[in-house]
């Protein structure tokens, strides 16, 4: 039988396990990529697994997220960071130098091979043919001490696209239309393949910013098949030689197809505060808008901004409106200078910022209270931009750009309209620098040019806490939750907590704080208890501090509808129990109700179990499935991953 584009990379790399939708797989990993918010504790992780090299092909840090060093705190960290990657063998992207999935695209990733990052969003260059999956911190660590990544085995969608797009209709809106289609939850075990004469004619970026906002639709990953624009791509990048054809097999099999005719896509906005809720800009027309930001991984390529560079030429931003573009990584930036295009903005009225995440978790740039802002980020979530009651949508930097220049929500069609000469801008490369993207990589130290000698830590950085085995009987219901709960509420990302990500003993005082900002103290107070849950529980992050700081708080377990992928991971990697409940259960149990497994959950664990009878205050009981692979069920009996590792090379 054919096979997909996926099939054919996993069976590559497939060391456990068959191809089976649902089944666990083992595969080898070629590249893993970290950040600064999620590598600190990536490295201190494979400093506890006393593991001394990095054994993957390739292992890269970058510093993206916190790259404005408000504090000791974050400088060191970065410091903790380079002095980690040039110890153990890994790259070191500078702060400064650019988002990890732009830079890991431009200067790494490679068709036909694995990455794993810590990071939800690492499926970016599946646009380029590479597969490419997020994780956990642990699991990278693991990844990087030469062990296999076990995922269940997902589904294979072909998402076919016909046509073309129209003039104003942009990749964002081939997948914020999917968003608004198939839900948060609707790639939950699948993987994404982009086929067809649509997919053939969109360029590496437009595929780019589509397997990236595959994460929001919480899929395993996302990629498209390789062609002569892929190699191209690659040759600007002066990379040529790593191109490989990638293509489905004529008589590939798919779980499912879903088609879409690009033809019909119209500028698209995903109105507050969730990234499906999506609607026609044009049901939006007339609203204020106090800022507007181009960037972020979805759309911080040079050829992203381009768009917005061109529609502002000879224009001004409006004065009631703040427009600010944080270019995705440095060598966007520098070619947009380099042509001239960063003065036209400037002069236009752009506040230009440095390549960074920053605004788009909060860290500089918070919309004013009860305003509304645009962005050409990937995710909404209520208070994500760094303040409760914010008003954000999503949207393409040419929708973006709309708004800058009226100073009001406006469907880019009908700007143009009204302007009689703006013309809708497309993506085609500039002129003025060639044919290149900017070869200078200064600000990339590869592990031949490391500069420290041994791990540099700062007062700030902690060590990781450890559980040695499962003990666990449930407790107090001490929070319960609605659906689509996200890892920004468990542990936000906001400047003033994530300064703590390198001490879990600090930053678990912030945990649901969003939520309930007794939870820390009531759950110290409480010595143990359980946390209930809706549909989706942690959707969102890879951010494994969102395991990490309930363990801390003496979580157990979590009864949730249904859980996100990764952050299910990291619930086991961390000890955490994570039980299923239907949604008739989670009606019926209230916050504060005591919840006693009566089964011997450490053996139940070990031996197979799949159900749990939980007795509610001594007055009703429920049934709890446990849906686990014999792995997982390892991880848990030793009370996590770490301990399971370290287990594991004793017995070994
Ligand atoms: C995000 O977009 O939420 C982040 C911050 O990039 C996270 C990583 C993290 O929690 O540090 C992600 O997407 O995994
Ligand atoms: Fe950074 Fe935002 Fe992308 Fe996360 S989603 S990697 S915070 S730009």
């Amino acid at each position: 039988m054919g096979q997909t584009i996926t099939e054919k990379i996993l069976d590559e790399h497939l060391v456990e396990g068959e191809l089976t939708p649902g089944e666990e797989i083992g595969i080898e990993i070629d590249q893993v990529l970290t950040q600064d918010t999620t590598g600190t504790m990536v490295w201190l992780q494979f400093e506890a697994l006393d593991l001394d090299e990095v054994q993957t092909e390739l292992a890269a840090q970058y510093c993206d997220h916190q790259t404005y060093q408000f504090d000791f705190k974050n400088t060191d960290d970065h410091r903790f960071l380079r002095s980690a990657a040039g110890t153990y063998g890994a790259y070191f992207s500078r702060p400064g130098n650019g988002i990890c999935h732009q830079v890991h695209k431009e200067n790494f990733a490679a068709p036909g091979k694995t990455l794993l990052g810590s990071d939800s969003h690492t499926p970016t260059p599946g646009g380029l043919g590479q597969l490419a999956i997020g994780a956990g911190g642990l699991d990278i660590a693991v990844a990087m001490g030469g062990g296999p990544y076990y995922v269940e085995m997902p589904e294979v969608v072909n998402v076919h696209l016909e046509g073309e797009l129209p003039e104003w209709a942009t990749a964002k809106d081939v997948a914020l239309h999917l968003l608004g289609e198939l839900t948060v939850k609707g790639g939950v075990g699948k993987i994404f393949e982009y086929t067809g004469p649509g997919a053939e004619k969109l360029t590496i970026p437009e595929r780019t910013t589509i397997t990236n906002l595959g994460t929001e639709l919480g899929a395993t990953s996302s990629i498209f098949a390789t062609d002569e624009k892929t190699k191209d791509w690659l040759a600007r990048q002066d990379r040529e030689e790593e191109y490989v054809d990638l293509q489905p097999d004529d008589d590939a099999e798919y779980a499912e197809t879903i088609e879409v005719d690009l033809n019909e896509l119209e500028p698209l906005v995903a109105a507050p505060s969730m990234p499906d809720n999506v609607a026609p800009v044009s049901e939006f027309e007339g609203t204020d808008v106090e800022q507007v930001i181009v960037g972020s991984c979805t759309n911080g390529a040079y050829e992203d901004i381009l768009p917005s560079a061109k529609m502002l030429e000879d224009r001004e931003v409006a004065r009631q409106t703040e427009m600010i573009v944080a270019p995705g990584s440095k060598q966007a930036s520098e070619m947009l200078a380099r042509e001239g295009w960063t003065a036209e903005m400037m002069a236009a009225g752009v506040n230009f910022s440095e390549a960074t995440c920053g605004a788009c978790i909060g860290i500089g740039h918070v919309p004013a209270s009860d305003s509304v802002s645009l962005r050409t980020f990937n995710r909404n979530f209520e208070g994500r931009s760094g303040i409760e009651d914010d008003s954000v949508f999503l949207c393409s930097p040419e929708v973006a750009t709309a708004a800058a220049i009226t100073g009001e929500i406006v469907d880019p069609r009908d700007l143009a309209d009204d302007l009689g000469d703006l013309e809708a801008p497309g993506l085609e490369m500039g002129t003025k620098y060639g044919p290149g993207m900017g070869e200078d990589d200064s600000d990339i130290i590869s592990p031949d040019e490391a500069i420290d000698d041994g791990l540099v830590k700062g007062p700030n950085i902690g060590d990781v806490p450890l559980k040695d085995d499962i003990d666990v009987d449930g407790g107090e219901a001490l929070l319960k939750m609605e659906d689509n709960i996200t890892t920004d509420h468990i542990i936000p990302a906001t400047a003033d907590i994530l300064k703590f990500r390198s001490n879990i003993e600090k930053l678990s005082e912030f945990t649901l704080s969003r939520v309930d900002d007794t939870f820390a103290e009531r759950a110290l107070n409480a010595d143990g208890g359980v946390l209930v849950a809706g549909e989706n529980y942690g959707q969102g992050s890879s951010r494994e501090h969102a395991a990490l700081c309930p363990m801390y708080l003496g979580i157990e377990a979590v009864f949730a509808q249904s859980f996100a992928r990764i952050h299910k991971a990291n619930l086991f990697n961390f000890g955490i129990v994570p039980l299923a409940i239907d949604a008739e259960t989670y009606e019926k149990i209230d916050q504060g109700d005591d919840l006693e497994i009566v089964d011997d959950v450490p053996a139940g664990v070990r031996s197979g179990q799949e159900e749990f009878t939980v007795s509610v205050n001594g007055e009703w009981e429920f049934t709890a499935d446990l849906d686990a692979s014999e792995r997982e069920r390892d991880i848990l009996a030793a009370g996590g991953k770490l301990s399971w590792v370290k287990q594991q090379h004793t017995d070994g």
